[in-house]
């Protein structure tokens, strides 16, 4: 591997998978018998809307009882001293929804998490396009905080949908010298596809999953086991400089 100064690092659910959030696509990833591909479409909200409104309400309390676990930790260490121990850049993507990504981080300079899929703490107002942190029930319609229009959604991004800030994400990919992808199936266009953007461009790429994901084939190195073991030993290696 060439000197790696710029990391992108893309995470799915198998990074919260031992804080206790089930993943989608493991246990045959159903809610009260529906699929996940069923519940998360605007189609799915426009028929039922208060069905996906519970799916999401259930979804956002759990959030708010769980903690960081060491694949977090260990990750918000890496954005924290990579930059100032060798000059380059830690893009963290992650398609999560939930906030472990950035209470393990808290606040520091320059360092941020990109919510790909969207965040259950925040609410989208389909009638002003204003975002608010949301802890609350979204199943009465409450009004949005800044127009009063009862038009508050999940601010989730569903399928069919655009993910958030895909110009940035693609632009750090071309700039790589590293890809690594942590506790994610490959299962989900376009992340799924950002393994072979970054190869493409010329970056290393790793992949650190329980098991083979379905994209396995398209990484230059694979380390299998749980997230809270290989992510941070991998870190450490980073900084002390044997990546
Ligand atoms: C562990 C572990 C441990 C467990 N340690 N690891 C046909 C072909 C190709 C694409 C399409 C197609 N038809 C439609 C599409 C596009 C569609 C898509 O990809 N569909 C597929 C189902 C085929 N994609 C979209 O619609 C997206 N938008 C889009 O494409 O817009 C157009 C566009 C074009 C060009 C450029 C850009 C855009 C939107 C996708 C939105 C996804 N939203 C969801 C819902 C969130 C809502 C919610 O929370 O309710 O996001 S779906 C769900 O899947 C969620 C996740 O972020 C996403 C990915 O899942 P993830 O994270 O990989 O979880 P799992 O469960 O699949 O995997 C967990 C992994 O962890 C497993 O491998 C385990 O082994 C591992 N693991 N424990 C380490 N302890």
């Amino acid at each position: 591997m060439e000197q790696v100064r710029n990391i992108v690092i893309l995470t799915g659910a198998g990074v919260s998978a031992e804080s206790g959030i089930g993943t989608f696509r493991d246990a045959g990833g159903l809610w009260e018998n529906h699929r996940v591909e069923d519940v998360a479409t605007p189609e799915a909200f426009a028929r039922d809307p208060d069905l996906v409104f519970r799916f999401y309400d259930t979804r956002r309390e759990q959030v708010l009882q769980v903690e960081p676990n060491a694949a977090h930790h260990a990750l918000a260490r890496l954005q924290r001293e990579w930059p100032a121990r060798t000059g380059g850049s830690v893009m963290l993507v992650t398609q999560n929804v939930d906030d472990l990504h950035d209470r393990a981080l808290g606040a520091a300079d320059g360092a941020e998490v990109i919510h790909m899929h969207g965040e259950h703490l925040s609410a989208w107002c389909t009638a002003c396009d204003g975002r608010t942190r949301w802890t609350a029930s979204l199943i009465d319609s409450p009004p949005c905080p800044s127009c009063g229009a009862p038009a508050l959604r999940p601010d989730i991004v569903w399928f069919g949908e655009m993910p958030y800030r895909m110009d940035e994400i693609f632009a750090a990919l071309e700039d790589a010298d590293l890809f690594v992808s942590i506790g994610t199936s490959g299962a989900v266009y376009p992340a799924a596809g950002f393994v072979r953007t970054a190869a493409d461009m010329g970056a290393h790429t790793l992949e650190l999953n329980l098991e083979p994901s379905q994209g396995t084939d398209w990484f230059d190195e694979a380390r299998h086991g749980p997230a809270t073991q290989t992510v941070p030993v991998w870190v450490e290696e980073m900084l002390k400089g044997k990546g």
